[in-house]
């Protein structure tokens, strides 16, 4: 099955690592993609180097003098088509993205329906890069703004959406006149060369190239380039806290801009005044879907006093349910970790766990067959756990109980992290409470919806270590393109502002 899915994809055995809608003859060390599900090779990619990497570059940056100048309705019809491509490849590419990163099929045609609606949107937003426009304190003055192309976008994403969240930047960046490079995770370097091809497609249709552009290479050899590249305006990248604070550090040094979509240790509130049926579904998704590996995976829960015995032996019965195998089983409620070191950092956290006073109340181990399988667990906590202040990319829910919503919210924010949050209630106070400026402290705040799976039409991004970044929809655009205030002076006199005068 796999080989006749890497044909379809325009995927060989041994794949090269660089486009700029050709492929360079790159020579790097050989990147082998492993299945999670059972360990063994899928296909092999050459990674880039520095001058692959250079190449790339002077593509994407050529490229950009003219796409910029392609008005941005056409610019959206292009990314139409991208979206129509995706369309056709839907169930391909859903399929690689769970064999190559391992979440279960309906996750992994999610996936790519996620990046079909932001080309949706994107087209949308072709038409509308609105500026305002300012009433003049000087006669006969107009004032107004623009909104211009930036230039080459450097685009870092992680192995755990390793197509959506390149939809989500380049979608929006090319009607915005942007060209791009993208460096993807180096545990998914094949959904990539996918995507590149399918990107390909339909610029070899247009007579474009350059526009999307992609290097698969080491963080020290391409990373490193990228982030201090003076000719990337802005770096949107998606991955850890420490990651991203070294980004923060290189790029801001050279006073560029950064988008960072970075680490979350999400909660769920179950109040007394909850659905607990509606809370229990919620939460399965949220800690057990993807195995944990979202960012917006919910990670700590919560719970009343009043109805914590309940709902926790619910979630206990619901994990015990829980169908774990191959990815691309369509039994299969949770797929594997990415790799061993996954596997190994979730035991560490669950040692420390242990250490800290914690109490598994389910699962809590690996199993014992090839892949990186592990058990969705449920630990009881205590919010002054030090473990429970990190994100460990994995399924472990830690479970708190509380005694009242000010109790619940001051634990619920005394975290480092700030992605997404919700509440499930049938109390309007206590959602309106969650939501007001002394509730949550999350980008994402949610009533009766969980924490994970949010739609693209919303700005995506969350505050404190998290990094402040907005992605996706909304006016997120904005980030992708330079403004412009101009005045116009139509008239015959020079008047100055704040009545200045300056005559000889
Ligand atoms: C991520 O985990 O980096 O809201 C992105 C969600 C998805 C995107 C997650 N739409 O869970």
């Amino acid at each position: 099955m796999s080989a006749d899915l890497l044909q379809k994809l325009g995927l060989e055995s041994t794949n090269h690592g660089a486009c700029t809608g050709t492929w360079l003859e790159t020579s790097g060390k050989e990147l082998v993609s492993l299945n999670p599900s059972n360990g063994e090779p899928i296909a092999r990619v050459k990674q880039a180097e520095a001058e692959d990497y250079e190449k790339v570059m002077q593509q994407a940056t050529a490229a950009f003098e003219t796409w910029r100048m392609m008005p941005a309705p056409q610019r959206g019809e292009i990314v139409r088509q991208l979206g129509d491509e995706l369309r056709a490849n839907k169930d391909a590419l859903g399929r690689l993205v769970s064999l190559e990163m391992g979440k279960v099929l309906t996750e992994g045609l999610g996936e790519v329906q996620e990046m079909i609606d932001i080309c949706d949107f994107a087209v949308g937003l072709s038409r509308q890069l609105y500026g305002l426009s300012m009433h003049s304190e000087r006669g006969q003055h107009r004032m107004y703004e623009q909104w211009h192309p930036l230039g080459v976008i450097g685009i870092v994403t992680a192995f755990n959406f390793p197509v959506a969240v390149w939809a989500w930047n380049v979608a929006i960046a090319a009607v915005c006149g942007d060209t791009m490079v993208w460096k993807p995770s180096s545990k998914t370097p094949l959904t990539a060369v996918a995507v590149q091809n399918i990107a390909n497609r339909v610029m070899e249709r247009n007579g474009l190239s350059g526009i999307f552009n992609l290097v698969i290479g080491r963080g020290a050899e391409v990373g490193e380039r990228m982030l201090a590249d003076r000719r990337l305006p802005l770096i949107s990248a998606t991955g850890s806290c420490r990651m991203g604070r070294r980004i923060a550090t290189v790029v801001g040094e050279r006073l560029a801009r950064t988008l960072l979509e970075l680490g979350g240790n999400n909660a769920v509130i179950v109040s007394e005044h909850a659905n607990l049926d509606l809370a229990l579904r919620a939460v399965l998704f949220g800690a057990v879907g993807t195995a944990g590996q979202r960012c917006t995976s919910t990670r700590r829960l919560l719970l009343h006093k009043s109805i914590a015995k309940e709902f926790t032996e619910k979630l206990v019965r619901a994990y015990g349910n829980v169908v774990i195998g191959d990815a691309l089983d369509e039994n299969t409620l949770m797929g594997p970790l990415v790799d061993d070191a996954a596997v190994g950092d979730m035991m560490a956290a669950l040692e420390q766990v242990a250490a800290q006073g914690g109490e598994v109340l389910h699962g809590g181990g690996k199993l014992d067959r090839p892949g990186n399988f592990v058990e969705p667990t449920l630990v009881k906590a205590r919010a002054d756990m030090e473990i429970v202040q990190e994100e460990t990319f994995a399924p472990i829910l830690y479970i708190i109980e509380y005694d009242d919503l000010d109790e619940a919210l001051k634990m619920h924010n005394d975290v480092p992290q700030g992605l997404s949050s919700s509440i499930f209630t049938q109390n309007l106070i206590e959602a309106e409470t969650f939501l007001s400026h002394r509730g949550s402290d999350c980008g994402i705040a949610n009533v009766n919806v969980g924490t994970s799976g949010a739609e693209i039409g919303g700005a995506f991004g969350g505050e404190k270590e998290t990094g402040g970044g907005r992605e996706s929809g909304s006016d997120s655009w904005k980030i992708y393109m330079r403004r412009q205030t101009n005045t116009i002076n139509w008239g015959a006199e020079m008047p100055l502002a704040q009545g200045v005068k300056f005559d000889v």
